[in-house]
């Protein structure tokens, strides 16, 4: 392993002004967004999309750092041949690659999940890395509910979670550590912030354990925000202030960045936590943008699977990287949403 150069790529991937296209749905979850603007989910439509994405010139000179991909698309290729992951290079954006297989039902633990995909990951990354691919991300899903999360079920996920991370440096690939505290249930800021709390100290322990280089990763989080059926809804400076007690509290000054997942915000909402926590300064990681739904929400509604919206999709992904670019940096302001390029 070669820690200068990890550290050189996790760097590049938090570049202030930049942050991380989460394009990595699986076949389900893509299903899911294609039903939502009417648009069957085949390969074809798959790649048209992406690709919509992908050629968005200012965006993905601008404002993007790297781009999660999806098994399926990390080897498709544009409809004149090239391959996506060559436009992303063209970009100057880093291409990644999902690894994790999705989740499986916890054994024990009713309710529960564990990510799965570690059987033979070695061999994966290494064609990956040939591929292009200099950073992977792996998810863990922890859910809040009665009695749950167990320990147990954050220990499992911690511990698959390192196991990743380690095979990911040995195979000179920046790991993406994201456990996810899901914010589907009703409750508060205060429970996500102690919930949080115990799976990051938790993913934290095994990393030391496992032997994984903290400069050569970066951390994909949920902010410390209310569920989203809860009655008390916390304020942009509550979640900002809380998220970023956490985190100091948690996640050693040695990891180079953070990019936040959006988990269910609205496209606003994710922007405008961001930038509040960049306004409170004075952090010793950078914090930036890892969002799949918060960025791709307006350009798929816009795009709505005709040839003749590609325009107007890739307007409506610029403007959505460019908030997030803007809030990257504590620059963002309402009136700023007002101005589409
Ligand atoms: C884009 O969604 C990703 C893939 O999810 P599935 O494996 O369930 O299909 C997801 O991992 C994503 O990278 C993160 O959860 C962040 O996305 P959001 O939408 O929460 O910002």
């Amino acid at each position: 392993m070669n820690l200068a150069d990890l550290n050189k790529v996790a760097l590049a991937m938090v570049t202030p002004g930049k942050g991380i296209l989460a394009a990595d749905e699986s076949s389900g979850t893509i299903k899911k967004r294609f039903d939502a603007i009417k648009v069957e989910s085949t390969e074809e439509n798959r790649r048209d999309y992406r690709e919509m994405l992908f050629r968005s010139t200012e965006a993905m000179s601008k404002y993007v750092s790297g781009v999660i991909l999806y098994d399926e698309t990390i080897w498709q290729n544009a409809k004149d041949g090239t391959p996506l992951v060559k436009l992303i290079e063209q970009s100057g954006a880093i291409p990644g690659i999902k690894v994790d297989e999705g989740t499986q039902a916890l054994p024990q633990c009713p309710g529960e999940l564990v990510t799965i995909g570690l059987d033979k990951l070695a061999e994966r990354l290494k064609k990956y890395y040939e591929r292009g691919a200099r950073f992977a991300k792996w998810r863990a899903v922890i859910d809040i509910g009665s009695g749950i999360p167990t320990q147990t079920a954050i220990h499992v996920n911690a511990h698959a979670l390192a196991r990743y991370a380690a095979l990911c440096q040995a195979a000179q690939i920046v790991p993406i550590v994201e456990p996810e505290v899901l914010m589907d249930g009703d409750h508060d800021i205060e429970r996500c912030y102690d919930v949080t709390q115990r799976v990051l100290n938790k993913t934290f322990q095994e990393l030391r354990v496992q032997r994984v280089e903290l400069e050569g990763m970066v951390l994909k989080p949920n902010m410390a925000i209310s569920g989203k059926k809860c009655g008390k809804q916390a304020s942009v400076e509550e979640v900002a202030e809380k998220t970023v007690r956490l985190l100091k509290a948690c996640v050693p000054a040695a990891v180079p960045g953070i990019a936040f997942l959006s988990g269910g915000q609205s496209d606003e909402e994710a922007t405008a936590h961001l930038n509040a926590m960049n306004r409170i300064g004075g952090l010793p990681w950078r914090l930036t943008f890892s969002y799949g739904r918060a960025l791709q929400a307006a350009p798929q509604k816009a795009w709505s699977g005709k040839a003749e919206n590609v325009a107007a999709g890739q307007r409506a992904f610029t403007h959505r990287a460019r908030m997030n670019a803007l809030a990257s940096k504590g620059e963002w302001d309402t009136g700023q949403e007002k101005k589409v390029a």
